[in-house]
């Protein structure tokens, strides 16, 4: 009897044990979006699929509109695994990881479709093994469209309408470095807080694409939109690097597949969004400036690069090579 009873418990510890060792990974993930909004659908859907195909091995709870943070320091939550997952913008990755910050130069894309030509080639993995070198491994690349100027009072025809104008840009050199060659005044500020600067006037003006300018509603406090499109930054599904290096190669090809998945919906969801948003902010009252000739504005941010490669010269083969890409 006594040896059934201690034959019995033994059992149910080595139970407990093998439990505790093969127990779901938790992992939590960051997104700056609104409900609706195609990254955050595609996030979850990403969540979704990391459950499926792990088999229930891994669980990703998503926490939307930004609650865990501001984008940079979630950005820094990544890196050293206090989250595991973000949908980040490589705007303000790139000044951590100098490889990512070459997106980020005005102009630098011919158009999404050449980013994301250039993200799939030689480049992309030069960009990819940066980040990942810095802690953020970026497992898919999402749409974040081209962002212009918008702004209250009157549209921006050229770069003097933008001279000593107040404008937010994300926390970046690179962007504060762009609007004071235009004359302006860079004001580098959180997300969540650009709705309230506007409104107040603490800034004139700020620069994104059509759905962020619609879904923030900083399209009914800044009504002149003029489509700059001087930036087109893409966007990533970015896993800690050590989270991922731990884990099976199982688990690694499941987690790369449901991020590819999530990507492909993302894209899809953003370019009807584009037109959705475009229409709804037409609808309100918003004038759209179309620039026909941007090469003044491409003329005025040159110095954006001669700065930038005089202090990053090993960084400009990986320039050329995005450039010479078709
Ligand atoms: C959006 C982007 C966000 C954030 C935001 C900003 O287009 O999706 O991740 O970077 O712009 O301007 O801060």
């Amino acid at each position: 009897m006594y040896k059934k009873l201690s034959t019995l418990l033994l059992g149910s510890v080595v139970g407990l044990t093998l439990m505790n060792t093969v127990q779901a990974d938790e992992w939590r993930g960051w997104n700056i979006h609104s409900d609706g909004y195609p990254n955050t659908v595609a996030m979850d859907k990403f969540s979704e699929l990391v459950a499926e195909k792990t088999g229930g091995d891994i669980t990703l709870k998503m926490f939307h509109g930004g609650t865990l943070g501001s984008q940079p320091d979630a950005i820094e939550q990544v890196r050293l695994g206090g989250l595991q997952i973000g949908n980040f913008n490589l705007g303000p990755i790139g000044p951590i990881a100098a490889e990512a910050n070459v997106v980020s130069l005005p102009f630098i894309f011919k158009d999404v479709a050449h980013m994301f030509r250039v993200l799939d080639g030689d480049a992309g993995k030069l960009i990819a093994d940066g980040m990942a070198a810095k802690g953020l491994l970026p497992l898919a690349w999402y749409d974040a469209g081209a962002r212009s100027f918008y702004n209250a009072g009157k549209p921006v025809n050229t770069p003097a309408d933008v001279e000593g104008m107040k404008v937010r840009v994300m926390n970046n050199d690179l962007y504060s470095g762009m609007i004071a060659e235009l004359g302006g005044n860079p004001s580098p500020m959180a997300f969540a807080e650009v709705y309230q600067a506007l409104k107040t006037g603490v800034v004139d003006g700020a620069e994104n694409n059509w759905p962020s300018y619609e879904a923030t509603g900083h399209f009914e406090v800044a009504g002149y939109y003029s489509l700059t499109q001087h930036l087109i930054i893409p966007e990533c599904i970015c896993i800690n690097a050590d989270t991922f290096a731990g884990l099976s190669d199982e688990h690694k090809a499941a987690v790369t597949e449901a991020a590819q998945e999530s990507s492909a919906m993302q894209r899809e969801l953003w370019a009807a969004r584009e037109e959705a948003s475009r229409e709804k902010v037409v609808a309100a009252g918003v004038v759209v400036n179309e620039i026909a000739d941007k090469g003044p504005f491409q003329a005025a941010m040159a110095p954006v690069y001669e700065n930038y490669l005089a202090a990053n010269a090993d960084l400009k083969p990986l320039v050329e090579l995005i450039q010479a890409t078709d």
